[in-house]
C-alpha cells in the first residue's frame, strides 16, 4: 500500500471527525482532529514506505504518530479497513462527506449545514442556497453562498470525471495484475486514457486470452492484498466485465469517489483490431470506417474484412488496419477527429515518416524547468531535487521558488531570494553531472508587474511568471488576466508564463484569458508558454498549446513538483503536448543545455 492511500484514510477520518462531533477549540475532538491531519500531512510527504515501517513495527519512529493513530494505520494495512473510519460513515449521512468535494465546503461549513439545517447532501445544499437560509449561517454570508454554488456548478459540470493522473496508475497497477492471471497473454490501456484526455470517463482495458470467460471470473475475484482492488462487480459476462476501483479521497474532488473500469478480452487475430476500436474516440473511428467503406472494405472492433465478408485482411495490429487503409499508424493522442486524417500523408503518396510519428516522447525530455523546494512551499531541499532529476535521465532543473507576494506558500523576500541564488549556484557546484539553473517562479500582481525588481530578476537563469492572486476579472486587480499576461511577456526577463489560464482541472475554471492574443505576444517576443504537467492543471491544455505552437510559441512542459515524487507527472504534460502535436523541436526541454541558454538568452538580449 502507498504512502497517499494511508494518509487519505487518516485525513478522511479527521474530515469526518471534524463533521461529526463538537470541535470547539481545545475540545477532545479537536485534539484529536489536529493529531489525524497532522498524521495524515506527515506520511504524505514521508520518505520511507510506511507499510514497510509498519512491518518492522517502526510506525512509531515517524515523528507526529501515537499509539493510537498507529494502531489504526496497522488495522489499515491489515485489512483494508479501519473501525473507527466505518463507525464514523456509518453514523454521517451517506452523501454528506461528497459536500467536502465543493470548493469553498470545508468540514466546518459542511458540520454547520448538517447541524443547523439538516443538510445531508447537495440536493439539500441547492435548496438552502435557494432559499436564502445558507447565507443566513454565521460567518458565510452572500459571497461564500456565491463561491459555494459556484462550487456545485462546476462539479456538476465536470461530470465526476477522473482525472488523467489519478487513472493512469489505477489501470497501470490493474494491468499488472490481470497480466499475471492464468491464460492471459497481454493487456493494454485503451480509451481516453490511451488517447492522454486531461480526464476519463471510465477505464478501458483490452487483455488477449483465449478463454474469455475464465478471464473474467478471475478477474472479478481478484483478491484485495493488491493496489488496487475492486470495489463492486458491476458485470461480468464471457467476454467482458466492468467492476469499480475507489479512486481514492485526495484525488481531484469528491471524496470516496469511485472509477469504473471496462475490462475486455479478445483472441490474438482480433487485438489490434479491438485495440484501434476500443482506442476511440468515437468520432476518429467514424471517419476510420467511412474511410473503409470508400475503399469497399469493413471495419469493426474484429477486424478489417473485405465486403463480401471472409477472411479478415487486417486485424492483429493496429498498424495493419491503418496501413490497408492507406494512413500511416496515428498515435492514439490524436485520434480526436481534429485534423489527423487531413494531417496524416497518405503511406502510398510519401515515403517520409509521417508527422505523427515525429511526435514529442517523454524520452526526449532532457530538463523540467519548474520545481519548488524547501526554500518556498516544496518538500524536498535542492540537492534531494537534482538527485532524483539526475536518476531520471535529466541534464539540467531549474529550481523555481515563490516569490516574496506569495506569503501562503511561503514566497522568498528579495533578501532570501538573493541567498537562495548563492545557495543553487553553490548546489550546481556540488552536485555533478546535472545543471541545476537558478529560477524563481514570481507572481505576477495585480497590476500586470512582477513581484521582484528587475535587477534581481537579471541575476537569475530562468524566470517562470505566474498569475497567483485576484484571478477574476475586476475586483482586486487593476488589469484584467489578459492585460496581466500580456504585461508580464513585455518584461524582457520573464522566460515563461507557468500555468497560463490559472485552471484546476474539476476544481476551478480557467482564468478568462484572450489566448490568441497572448499566443501573438508571446510568439513576437520570443517568450514560451507553460504545459504545466501537474495532473491537477495541464495548463496549457491540449487545443492551447496547439494554437500556441502554430503560432510559433516554444512551449516549456514542466511538472512544478512540490516533491521530488511529482517530478514523474512530466509524462502528463507529455501526453497533452502530443495531442497538441508538438514535436522535439516546439518544446525547450528537449534542448541541450547550451541550446537551452541561447534561447533564454534570445529573449533576454
Ligand atoms: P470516456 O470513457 O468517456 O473518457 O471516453 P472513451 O473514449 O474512453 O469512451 P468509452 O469508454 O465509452 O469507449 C471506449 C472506446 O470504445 C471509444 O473511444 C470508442 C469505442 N466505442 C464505444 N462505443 C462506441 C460506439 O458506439 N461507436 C463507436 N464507433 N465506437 C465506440
Ligand atoms: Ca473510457
Ligand atoms: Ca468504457
Ligand atoms: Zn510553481
Amino acid at each position: 500500500m502507498y504512502n497517499g492511500e494511508i494518509s487519505r484514510a487518516l485525513a478522511r477520518i479527521a474530515d469526518l471527525l471534524e463533521i461529526d462531533g463538537d470541535t470547539a477549540s481545545g475540545s477532545r475532538v479537536a485534539f484529536r482532529v489536529n493529531s489525524y491531519r497532522r498524521a495524515a500531512r506527515t506520511i504524505k510527504d514521508h520518505a520511507q514506505d510506511v507499510a514497510a515501517l509498519a512491518a518492522t513495527g517502526k510506525l512509531m519512529t515517524i515523528p507526529g504518530i501515537g499509539k493510537g493513530t498507529a494502531e489504526r494505520i496497522q488495522q489499515f494495512l491489515e485489512t483494508g479497513h479501519i473501525d473507527e473510519l466505518d463507525a464514523l460513515q456509518a453514523k454521517l449521512p451517506e452523501e454528506l462527506p461528497a459536500l467536502l468535494g465543493i470548493s469553498g465546503m470545508g468540514p466546518k461549513k459542511v458540520a454547520l449545514v448538517y447541524r443547523e439545517l439538516s443538510v445531508e447532501g447537495f440536493d439539500d445544499l441547492k435548496r438552502v442556497i435557494a432559499s436564502g437560509e445558507l447565507a443566513k449561517l454565521p460567518g458565510l454570508g452572500v459571497a461564500s453562498v456565491k463561491r459555494i454554488s459556484e462550487g456545485i456548478a462546476f462539479l456538476e459540470s465536470s461530470g465526476g470525471r477522473t482525472p488523467l493522473g489519478v487513472a493512469l496508475p489505477i489501470a497501470e497497477a490493474l494491468a499488472e495484475q490481470v497480466c499475471k492471471l492464468p491464460g492471459v497473454h497481454r493487456v493494454e490501456i485503451a480509451g481516453s486514457l490511451r488517447r492522454g484526455q486531461e480526464t476519463i470517463g471510465d477505464i478501458d482495458l483490452l487483455c488477449e486470452a483465449d478463454d474469455g470467460e475464465q478471464v473474467v471470473k478471475s478477474f472479478v475475484e481478484l483478491g484485495d492484498d493488491n493496489w488496487p482492488s475492486i470495489k463492486r462487480v458491476l458485470a461480468a459476462g464471457k467476454t467482458k466485465a466492468s467492476v469499480t476501483i475507489e479512486r481514492g479521497a485526495a484525488a481531484g474532488g469528491k471524496a470516496g469517489r469511485e472509477v469504473q473500469v471496462d475490462l475486455r478480452v479478445v483472441p490474438a487475430e482480433s487485438f489490434g483490431a479491438a485495440w484501434q476500436y476500443f482506442t476511440g474516440s468515437k468520432e476518429h473511428n467514424v471517419r476510420l470506417r467511412e474511410r473503409a467503406v470508400r475503399s469497399n472494405l469493413r471495419l469493426n472492433e474484429y477486424g478489417l474484412f473485405s465486403a463480401d465478408g471472409e477472411p479478415s485482411i487486417a486485424g492483429r495490429d493496429e498498424e495493419g488496419i491503418y496501413k490497408k487503409l492507406d494512413l500511416p499508424w496515428i498515435p492514439p493522442e490524436l485520434r480526436e477527429d481534429s485534423g489527423e486524417f487531413e494531417q496524416s500523408p497518405s503511406v502510398s503518396q510519401s515515403l517520409r515518416p509521417s508527422v505523427p510519428s515525429l511526435l514529442v516522447t517523454v524520452d526526449d525530455i532532457r530538463g523540467d524547468l519548474h520545481m519548488h523546494t524547501t526554500a518556498s512551499d516544496g518538500k524536498n531541499s535542492i540537492e534531494e531535487m537534482a538527485s532524483v532529476a539526475k536518476v531520471m535521465g535529466y541534464r539540467f532543473i531549474a529550481i523555481c521558488d515563490h516569490s516574496q507576494s506569495s506569503t501562503i506558500a511561503n514566497g522568498l523576500s528579495i533578501k532570501r531570494m538573493e541567498a537562495q541564488i548563492v545557495a543553487v549556484r553553490e548546489a550546481n557546484e556540488r552536485v555533478a553531472g546535472i545543471e541545476i539553473l537558478v529560477g524563481t517562479e514570481c507572481d505576477i500582481l495585480p497590476n500586470g508587474s512582477l513581484d521582484y525588481p528587475d535587477d534581481l530578476l537579471a541575476q537569475t537563469d530562468w524566470v517562470v511568471a505566474s498569475v497567483h492572486s485576484a484571478m477574476g476579472s475586476g475586483g482586486r486587480a487593476k488589469l484584467d488576466p489578459t492585460e496581466r499576461t500580456l504585461a508580464a511577456i513585455e518584461n524582457r526577463w520573464v522566460s515563461v508564463i507557468g500555468h497560463p489560464t490559472g485552471r484546476l482541472i474539476n476544481r476551478r475554471a480557467a482564468m478568462e484569458i484572450d489566448m490568441a492574443a497572448v499566443v501573438k505576444a508571446a510568439s513576437a517576443s520570443k517568450t514560451m508558454l507553460e504545459i504545466n504537467a501537474s495532473w491537477r492543471r495541464l495548463d496549457l491544455k491540449d487545443m492551447h498549446a496547439r494554437q500556441a505552437i502554430e503560432a510559433g510559441v516554444t512551449l516549456s512542459i514542466n511538472t512544478d513538483a512540490h516533491h521530488v515524487e511529482q517530478l514523474s507527472q512530466m509524462r502528463y504534460g507529455v501526453m497533452t503536448a502530443r495531442r497538441a502535436r508538438a514535436r522535439p523541436q516546439d518544446v525547450v526541454n528537449t534542448m541541450t543545455v547550451a541550446a537551452l541558454k541561447k534561447r533564454i538568452a534570445a529573449k533576454r538580449g
